[in-house]
């Protein structure tokens, strides 16, 4: 998951306090110069409740009955117009979209940065701006790269019928770009495959656009709602037709420290939080603690950065989650672990698929699967459900 965005706007904060991994965090642009890498989690009821067991994770931890997984995260160098030219960092910030799946837009919701990143007073800045900003960089520096031999492509495929599917497959996969996403840009984007030479200057932006949305799909959180003009600026951000998730970065950060540090008992996404030991908490943590309830949780469901986590995995690109056991019995593996493994695949990912994804012997060897909760058997083609406890029975042993 890329956290993207202009500079200046909390990306690293976000990323900091989904991680817990300390970066460099300050109120002016290109703080960041390097990518920052580093592990969040992804928050689901665990199923351990309603299966009544004690379970023992090994690829993920279970919190009181909350199942967090492990995720990659990368924190962007700050974005600047012109960035498709090479402005400001803008190359390493490009590479490093190239390498996600989907995009975090941090955007500074109070408008207190301009649009290089410098501050300003809140309300500013209009945000929307910043949306159509980003889309339009990253649509401008895919262009370029299809533009760099588009003639030479244009006439392999109307002369050597060379398919401009298979060509753009082998040109952009280097973007963790597929085929099924260029399949999908040129249905939706209406432009001719057969016939790229006539492909105007527009039709190349549409498409490089185009493949933007489907291939790095997108949400924004909007952070710093603390600050004034937040709240009326959201109501904006909610028409532009991406998901938009309040946050306050800062806010959860402090919070995901305090927790760290055994002050107050938070899990992530949590709408509140309980002070441990009063006489143990300076009266600055107090008043930081105190702000953060009356100001942000009081009036939202949480601090927003677990919640636009979650929802770029589940609701952008899509994921279950899904327990592999193999016991059916114990829900266990063979060393005796309950529930020891929590899987993230794509929706639509198939019983035989999943048994792959364990191991590919597993998948080779596939007779059949079992749905724990009802001991139902399952065919190779069963599509897995989000939260299924899947036992796969395979002809070949697991090495
Ligand atoms: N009020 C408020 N300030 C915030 C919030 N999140 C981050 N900030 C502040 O915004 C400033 C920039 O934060 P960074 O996380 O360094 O921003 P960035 O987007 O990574 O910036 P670059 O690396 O320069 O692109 C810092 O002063 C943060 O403390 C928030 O939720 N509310
Ligand atoms: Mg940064």
């Amino acid at each position: 998951m890329g956290i993207v965005g202009k500079p200046n706007v909390g990306k690293s904060t976000f990323f900091s306090a989904a991680t817990l991994v300390s970066v460099a965090i300050a109120p002016y642009p290109f703080t960041t110069i390097k990518p920052n890498r580093g592990i969040g989690y992804l928050r689901t009821p665990c199923v351990c409740k309603e299966l009544g067991v004690n379970d023992q994770p090994v690829n993920s931890i279970c919190v009181d009955g909350i199942r967090l997984i492990p995720v990659e995260l990368i924190d962007c160098a700050g974005l600047v117009p012109g960035a498709w030219q090479g402005r400001g960092l803008g190359n390493q910030f490009l590479d490093e979209i190239s390498k996600a799946d989907a995009l975090i837009h941090v955007v500074d919701a109070a408008g207190a940065t301009d649009e290089e990143g410098r501050l300003c007073n809140p309300g500013t800045r209009d945000p929307v701006e910043d949306i159509k900003f980003l889309e339009e960089e990253i649509a401008r520096w895919l262009t370029q790269i299809l533009k760099r031999d588009w003639v030479s492509v244009a006439n392999r495929v109307e002369f050597m019928k060379d398919k401009l599917i298979d060509i753009l497959t082998d040109r952009l996969s280097g973007l963790n770009i597929g085929r099924t996403h260029i399949v999908e840009t040129i249905k939706r984007a209406g432009l001719n495959a057969e016939k790229p030479k006539a492909w105007s200057e527009d039709d190349l932006f549409l498409f490089a656009k185009t493949l933007r949305a489907v291939a790095k799909p997108m949400i924004i959180a909007a952070n710093k709602i603390d600050l004034p003009y937040a709240e009326e600026n959201i109501k904006k951000l909610n028409d532009l037709g991406y998901i938009t998730i309040p946050c306050c970065s800062e806010g959860e950060l402090v919070l995901r420290r305090a927790a760290e540090k055994g002050l107050i008992d938070y899990t992530p996404g949590d709408q509140n939080f309980k002070i441990k030991k009063p006489e143990t908490i300076t009266p600055q943590q107090t008043e930081a603690l105190r702000i953060i309830k009356e100001k942000i949780l009081e009036n939202h469901e949480s601090m927003g950065v677990q919640e636009a986590i979650n929802t770029a995995y589940f609701k952008i690109l899509q994921m279950i989650a899904v327990y592999p056991v193999e016991d059916a019995e114990k829900l266990s593996d063979h060393q005796g672990r309950v529930l020891p493994d929590v899987h993230l695949v794509p929706y639509r990912t198939t019983a035989r698929e999943l048994a792959y994804k364990i191991h590919t012997e597993h998948g080779e060897g596939f007779i059949y699967a079992v749905e724990v909760r009802t001991k139902t058997r399952l065919g190779e083609d069963y599509v897995l459900k989000d939260r299924d406890v899947i036992k796969i029975v395979s002809a070949k042993a697991r090495a």
